[in-house]
C-alpha cells in the first residue's frame, strides 16, 4: 500500500484544476516521507492521518522556506521600504491548501499522498482553522497578507498569537453556548517561536523628569510591571510562491516564570501569581465583534503588542539604516483600526524619551509613518479609554496624549475652529466622564485616514470624523475593501476555477480584473449548463455537511439563500427570519401556488454577552424547528443554522449560495466583505445600499444585484423625525401576522414569552429600521422567486456577476493603499 508503483505517480491529477509550477509528485512524496520519518517520528506503516497532516505541511513549509528566505534576503539588498500591518487580528483560517494552492504544489501533493494511500481532502479537513479574529475586520487582515506577498510589497503582519482564538459555538437546543477553541492542540507546523525575539513591555510605575544638557526636560518612565513579548513568525506565500512575507506575532512570557520565594514559604499558587497574570495578555481573542471590550486587559492587549511591534520595527529600521530620521522612508505602519492606535504615542515615546529627538521632529515623523484604517462608525464601537486608566497603566503615554491634544487644539484654533469643533476634535472627551478618544487619537498622528468603502469614507466626512476633516482636510481617503481569489475563487471552488481556466485562460489567476473576458459566454447554453453543474455539485456538497451536522435533508435543487456573517442587529438576521416566517405562512395559506423550493441557510456567532442577538440565533432554530417537519410546506422550505462558522465552513458555504444576504441597514456596514465572496462565487446579492454593495452594483450592474430599502440618508432621516414601527406594522399585514404569531409563542409554544422581548423591541423602538424596509425586502424575495423561475436569466446574471467582481480583489485594494498610503511599487503578478 505504501510503496506504490511509481507509475501511478505519472497519472495525471484530474482532481486538480490549477497549473502547477513545480510539481514533482516523487520528490515531494519523498519529502513528505523523510518528513513522517524524521520531523514527527512515525514509521509509515502505523502513521495516522494527523501525522501525514502534519509531515505534509513540513514538507510544504520547506519549500516556502525557500523562497522566505529569497524574498527577506533580496527585501533586504534592496534597502527599500517595508509596510508593517498592526492589527489585534489575523482571521487566517487554515493554511495548507492555500499554501499548496500558492506554491504550485496543490496536484503535487495530491498525487504524492495518494501513492502512499492518503487522500489530501481528509488529511487537509483536520488541520485547525486559525481563529485569531472575530469577522471581517480580521479576515481583510488576513487577505492583506496574502495580497501583499502577491503583489510584490514587502510587509510584516504584527498582532498577537492568541492561545485561544475565538470561542467554539455550540447550538444546544437553538440556544449558542460557547465553549474555548484550542487551536493549537495538535501543535502549529507554520510557526517558527523566535524565543531570541524578544522584547520588554511595562505597564504601571512613574514618570521621573530630568534636565537635559541644553535644560529641556527629559523623561524616563520606570514601569512599575514588565512582561516579554517573544515573537512566533508564520511565513505567508503569495500567488504563485514568487514572495514571502512574514506575519509575526506575540507571545506574552513573564520575566519570572516562577516565585521561589512564594514557593518555598508553601504558597504553591501565589508563586505561580505574577507569571499568570502576565501570560494572561495573549491567552484568549476578545470575542466582541463592532463593540469595543473596555476592560483593562484589552489595553493591555494594545499596548502589549503595539509596542512590541514598534520596538522591533525600529530594531531593524536602525540596523539597517542606522539613522532613526529616516524612518518615514522605509516603513508605513498601517493601524488596523484603533486598536493599535496608542502606536501614536508609543513612537513617539521611543522618539523622545529614547532617541532623544525634539518634539516636532518626533510628531513629523511619526505622522509620516503611521496612518489608520477606520471600520465602523458605530458610536458604540468607537474605542475610548478612562483616562484614570491610562494615566495608571501609561503614565508617560498619557502626558504624551496630552501634550499632542494641547498642540492639535492651538491648530484648530489657529484654523479658526469654534467652541464646538474644539470638542469634537479634541483627543479628550470631556463629556463622558474623561476619556481618551483612540479615534481621534489615531487621525492626527497619521498622514492618511481611511475608510473601507466609498460610501464609508463620505460617511465618515460627515459624522464621526467631521469637524477633524475641516482641520486636516485631505487626510481621509477611501480604501474600497478586497478578497483574496486564491482562497476565494480558486482553492474554495476549484470547479468553478476549472471551467474558468477552461473557457477563458489563465489570465484571471494573476489578474482577477481579467474575469471580463467571461463576459461574452454569459447567454451561452452550453456554458450556463457547465457553470450550472458546478454550482449544483457545490450544493450537493454543503447539502452533505447540512445532513451530517444537522441531520436535516435539503435538495440541492432548491434556491440556497444564505446569511452567514457575525450575528449582529445591524445586520438583519432578524429582517431574513421574519421574512422567512411570511413565506411560511403564505405557502401554509394558499399551497396551490408555484412556490420556489428554497433551503435558508443561516451561520454566525453571537458575541457572548450580546443577549439579544443570542435570541435571535434562538429564534431561527424555533423557527427551523417548526418549518423542517411541517408537512403542509412539503419541503418548499427549509431553515438550516449551521454551528461554528468558521473561514472553514464559510469555503464551503460561500460557493454553494444562490442567493446572498447583504441586508444590513444602510449607514451601518462599514463595507462588509462577505458580499464580495459570494458574487464572485456567481451568487446574486439581495442587498441595502450599504457599504460596498453600492460599488458591488455599479461593478455587476443594476440589473445584476437586487437592491431594496431605504438609502443611508433616508434611514439617517426617519431617525432624526422619529421612527413609527407601529405605523409600519400596521401597513404590512403580513408582518403584522408573523410579528402576532411570534411574540405569542407559536414558534415557541414551551415557552410562549420567549420572543416576546423580540417583538416588543421591534415595535416600540426598532432602531435598526426592521420593520421599515421589511416590505420592499419580501416583495424583493418574490422578484428573486420569479427570476428563479427562468433559469436562463438567472445563470446570465449569476455568469455576469463573477465577470464583473475581478476589481473586488484585495490586490487592487493593496495597489491602492501603496500607491496613495504608503509610498510603495507594486509588482504585475503572472
Ligand atoms: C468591523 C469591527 C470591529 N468594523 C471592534 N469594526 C472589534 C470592531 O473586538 N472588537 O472590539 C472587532 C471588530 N469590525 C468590520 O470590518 C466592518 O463591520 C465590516 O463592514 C468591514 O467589512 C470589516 C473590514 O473592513
Amino acid at each position: 500500500r505504501l510503496y506504490a508503483a511509481d507509475a501511478a505517480l505519472a497519472v495525471a491529477d484530474e482532481a486538480s484544476a490549477l497549473p502547477e509550477a513545480t510539481g514533482d509528485a516523487r520528490s515531494f512524496r519523498d519529502l513528505i516521507l523523510a518528513k513522517l520519518t524524521y520531523a514527527v517520528g512515525k514509521d509509515p506503516i502505523v502513521a495516522r492521518d494527523h501525522d501525514w497532516l502534519r509531515a505534509l505541511s513540513l514538507a510544504l513549509r520547506d519549500r516556502i522556506v525557500d523562497r522566505w528566505m529569497a524574498t527577506t534576503r533580496g527585501v533586504y539588498r534592496m534597502g527599500g521600504k517595508r509596510v508593517y500591518y498592526f492589527s489585534l487580528e489575523f482571521l487566517i483560517g487554515r493554511l495548507l491548501k492555500d499554501g499548496l494552492n500558492n506554491m504550485g504544489l496543490l496536484g503535487t501533493a495530491r498525487e504524492a499522498l495518494a501513492s502512499v494511500g492518503v487522500d489530501l481532502d481528509v488529511i487537509a479537513e483536520l488541520e485547525a482553522d486559525a481563529a485569531l479574529g472575530n469577522g471581517g475586520l480580521g479576515r481583510l487582515a488576513a487577505c492583506f497578507m496574502e495580497s501583499m506577498a502577491t503583489v510584490g510589497v514587502p510587509a510584516y503582519g504584527y498582532g498577537i498569537r492568541y492561545e485561544n482564538g475565538l470561542f467554539r459555538q455550540n447550538i444546544i437546543d437553538g440556544w449558542q453556548t460557547e465553549s474555548p477553541e484550542n487551536w493549537l492542540a495538535y501543535g502549529n507546523p507554520w510557526e517558527f517561536p523566535r524565543r531570541e525575539v524578544a522584547y520588554e513591555i511595562g505597564f504601571g510605575g512613574a514618570v521621573e523628569a530630568s534636565e537635559g544638557w541644553d535644560g529641556s526636560a527629559v523623561h524616563a518612565w520606570k514601569p512599575a510591571e514588565t512582561v516579554l513579548a517573544v515573537a512566533h513568525d508564520t511565513p505567508v506565500v503569495g500567488w504563485r510562491g514568487l514572495r514571502v512575507n512574514t506575519l509575526r506575532l506575540w507571545s506574552a512570557r513573564s520575566p519570572d516564570p516562577i516565585s521561589l520565594d512564594a514557593f518555598n514559604a508553601g504558597d504553591h499558587i501565589g508563586a505561580l501569581t505574577a507569571r499568570t497574570k502576565a501570560e494572561s495578555i495573549s491567552r484568549v481573542l476578545y470575542p466582541a465583534d463592532s463593540t469595543p471590550a473596555g476592560q483593562e486587559l484589552r489595553l493591555r492587549q494594545e499596548y502589549f503588542f503595539t509596542s512590541a511591534s514598534l520596538q522591533d520595527l525600529v530594531r531593524r529600521h536602525l540596523k539597517q539604516h542606522r539613522e532613526i530620521r529616516t524612518l518615514a522612508q522605509k516603513a508605513a505602519v498601517q493601524l488596523n483600526d484603533t486598536h493599535p492606535a496608542i502606536a501614536v504615542a508609543e513612537l513617539m515615546r521611543i522618539l523622545i524619551d529614547i532617541h532623544a529627538m525634539s518634539w516636532a521632529d518626533a510628531f513629523a515623523l511619526t505622522r509620516d509613518t503611521i496612518s489608520y484604517t477606520n471600520h465602523t462608525l458605530l458610536p458604540e464601537a468607537l474605542e475610548s479609554w478612562p483616562v484614570p486608566l491610562l494615566e495608571r497603566l501609561l503614565p508617560r503615554h498619557m502626558q504624551i496624549i496630552y501634550a499632542i491634544n494641547a498642540r492639535v487644539l492651538t491648530e484648530a484654533r489657529a484654523a479658526g475652529a469654534t467652541d464646538a469643533m474644539i470638542a469634537a476634535v479634541s483627543i479628550i472627551d470631556e463629556g463622558h466622564g474623561r476619556r481618551v478618544r483612540m479615534g481621534n487619537l489615531a487621525f492626527v498622528g497619521s498622514h492618511k485616514v481611511n475608510g473601507v468603502s466609498a460610501l464609508h469614507s463620505e460617511l465618515m466626512k460627515e459624522t464621526v470624523f467631521r469637524d477633524l476633516n475641516t482641520v486636516f482636510p485631505g487626510r481621509i481617503t477611501n480604501k474600497t475593501n478586497g478578497i483574496t481569489p486564491r482562497r476565494w475563487l480558486m482553492t474554495a471552488n476549484p470547479g468553478l476555477a476549472g471551467l474558468l481556466r477552461e473557457t477563458i485562460g489563465e489570465g484571471f489567476l494573476d489578474d482577477a480584473e481579467k474575469l471580463v473576458a467571461l463576459e461574452p459566454f454569459a447567454r451561452d447554453p452550453g456554458f450556463q449548463e457547465r457553470f450550472a453543474a458546478v454550482k449544483h455539485a457545490n450544493k450537493a456538497r454543503l447539502a452533505k455537511t447540512i445532513q451530517q451536522t444537522l441531520g436535516l435533508r435539503v435538495d440541492p435543487a432548491a434556491l440556497f439563500d444564505v446569511q452567514v456573517k457575525r450575528m449582529h442587529e445591524y445586520k438583519r438576521q432578524l429582517l431574513n427570519i421574519l421574512e422567512t416566517i411570511a413565506l411560511y405562512n403564505a405557502i401554509r395559506t394558499h399551497p396551490e401556488k408555484d412556490w420556489v423550493p428554497r433551503v435558508k441557510v443561516f451561520a454566525g456567532k453571537a458575541a457572548a454577552s450580546y443577549t439579544s442577538a443570542k435570541y435571535i440565533i434562538k429564534l431561527i432554530n424555533d423557527v427551523a424547528k417548526m418549518v423542517n417537519t411541517d408537512p403542509a410546506v412539503r419541503n418548499l422550505l427549509k431553515v438550516a443554522f449551521l454551528p461554528n462558522y468558521n473561514v472553514s465552513l464559510a469555503e464551503v458555504i460561500i460557493p454553494a449560495a444562490d442567493l446572498s444576504e447583504q441586508i444590513s441597514t444602510a449607514g451601518m456596514e462599514a463595507s462588509g466583505t462577505g458580499n464580495m465572496k459570494f458574487a464572485l462565487n456567481g451568487a446574486l446579492t439581495i442587498g441595502t445600499l450599504d457599504g460596498a454593495n453600492v460599488e458591488m452594483r455599479d461593478h455587476v450592474g443594476a440589473d445584476n444585484i437586487f437592491i431594496f430599502g431605504l438609502t443611508a440618508a433616508e434611514v439617517e432621516a426617519r431617525r432624526a423625525k422619529g421612527l413609527n414601527p407601529r405605523a409600519n406594522i400596521e401597513a404590512d399585514p403580513a408582518l403584522a401576522e408573523v410579528l402576532d404569531a411570534v411574540g405569542s409563542g407559536v414558534f415557541s409554544p414551551a415557552d410562549p414569552q420567549r420572543h416576546r422581548g423580540t417583538v416588543d423591541n421591534l415595535t416600540n423602538s426598532d432602531w435598526f429600521l426592521v420593520t421599515d424596509d421589511f416590505t420592499s425586502y419580501s416583495a424583493m424575495q418574490r422578484r428573486i422567486d420569479a427570476l428563479w423561475g427562468t433559469p436562463a436569466a438567472w445563470r446570465e446574471k449569476a455568469i455576469l456577476n463573477v465577470a464583473r467582481m475581478g476589481w473586488f480583489s484585495s490586490d487592487r485594494t493593496i495597489r491602492d493603499y501603496s500607491d496613495e498610503i504608503w509610498g510603495l511599487p507594486t509588482v504585475k503578478v503572472g
